[in-house]
C-alpha cells in the first residue's frame, strides 16, 4: 500500500489543521486530529493514572515489558505468566479500572466517526507510556471478542516509528512516524494486521516531557 492519499480539511471544522491519510484498507491516519483535545486529555490521563498507576507487565514468556501500561474503562488489558487477557479488575489495586474519562471517550468517538465507524462504543482504553529505549514488538491485537469494531489510537508527546505489517508476521512492514496529536483508526481487514513500535528515541516534548503516551480504544466485550 504505497499509494498514500492525503486530503486536507475533511472534518467540518474549517480551521482544523488535520490531514487524513489512507494507510491500508480500513486503516486511516488523522494527523493532528487530537490537537484541540490535548489539554483535557492529558489532564484526564494524570488523574486516571493516580487511581490506576502505570506499571510494567510481565509477558507469559517471563519478560518484563519496556512499555509501562494501565487502563481505564470496563475492561483492562493485563498480562502475567498465565497469559494476556482482559480483566474487570486492576491486579495491583484489586479494584475496577477507573471509568473512561469523558474527554477520552469524546475524542475516540469523534475520530471513529471521521474514519467512517459511526457508533463506536469502546469499553476499554489501554494506556501505554514509552520512555526512550522502550519498544513494542510486532503483535496482533486479538484478545477482543468482536473484530468488527475498529481500534482507535491517539499518540501524544515524543514521536515514534510505527511498524505496520500484514496478516502474517512475516509480511512486509510499512514504517510510519506517529507524532503528537495524531489519531489512527484501525478497522476492516487492518484490524488484525501485525504492528509494533520501534525503540523510542531520546528527546523532550513540551506536552509530556521525555516520553510518548499512546491511548488505544477498544471494544472488548
Ligand atoms: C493496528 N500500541 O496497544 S498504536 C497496542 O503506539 C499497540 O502504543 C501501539 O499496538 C502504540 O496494542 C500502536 C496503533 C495501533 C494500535 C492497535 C492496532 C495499530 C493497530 C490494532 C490493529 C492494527
Ligand atoms: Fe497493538
Amino acid at each position: 500500500m504505497t499509494d498514500f492519499n492525503a486530503t486536507r480539511d475533511l472534518f467540518g471544522a474549517s480551521d482544523s489543521p488535520a490531514t487524513r491519510l489512507d494507510i491500508a484498507p480500513g486503516a486511516v491516519l488523522l494527523r493532528g486530529f487530537a490537537l484541540e483535545d490535548v489539554q483535557a486529555v492529558l489532564e484526564a490521563f494524570h488523574t486516571m493514572t493516580l487511581a490506576a498507576p502505570l506499571r510494567h507487565f510481565v509477558t507469559p514468556g517471563g519478560q518484563t515489558m519496556s512499555v509501562a501500561m494501565t487502563n481505564c474503562g470496563e475492561a483492562g488489558w493485563v498480562s502475567d505468566r498465565r497469559g494476556y487477557r482482559y480483566d474487570r479488575l486492576d491486579p495491583i489495586t484489586g479494584t475496577p479500572w477507573p471509568a473512561m474519562p469523558a474527554p477520552f471517550l469524546a475524542l475516540a468517538q469523534r475520530a471513529a466517526r471521521a474514519a467512517g465507524f459511526d457508533g463506536f462504543k469502546p469499553d476499554a482504553c489501554l494506556v501505554n507510556r514509552y520512555v526512550p529505549g522502550a519498544r513494542l514488538t510486532l503483535h496482533q491485537d486479538k484478545n477482543e471478542r468482536d473484530f468488527r469494531a475498529p481500534i482507535v489510537s491517539v499518540s501524544l508527546g515524543l514521536p515514534a516509528k510505527f511498524l505496520f505489517g500484514g496478516l502474517e508476521r512475516t509480511d512486509k512492514t510499512q514504517r510510519i512516524m506517529l507524532h503528537h496529536g495524531d489519531v489512527a483508526v484501525w478497522g476492516g481487514v487492518s484490524r488484525l494486521a501485525f504492528h509494533g513500535v520501534d525503540t523510542l528515541k531520546d528527546g523532550v516534548h513540551s506536552a509530556t516531557g521525555n516520553c510518548r503516551i499512546n491511548l488505544t480504544f477498544r471494544k472488548v466485550w
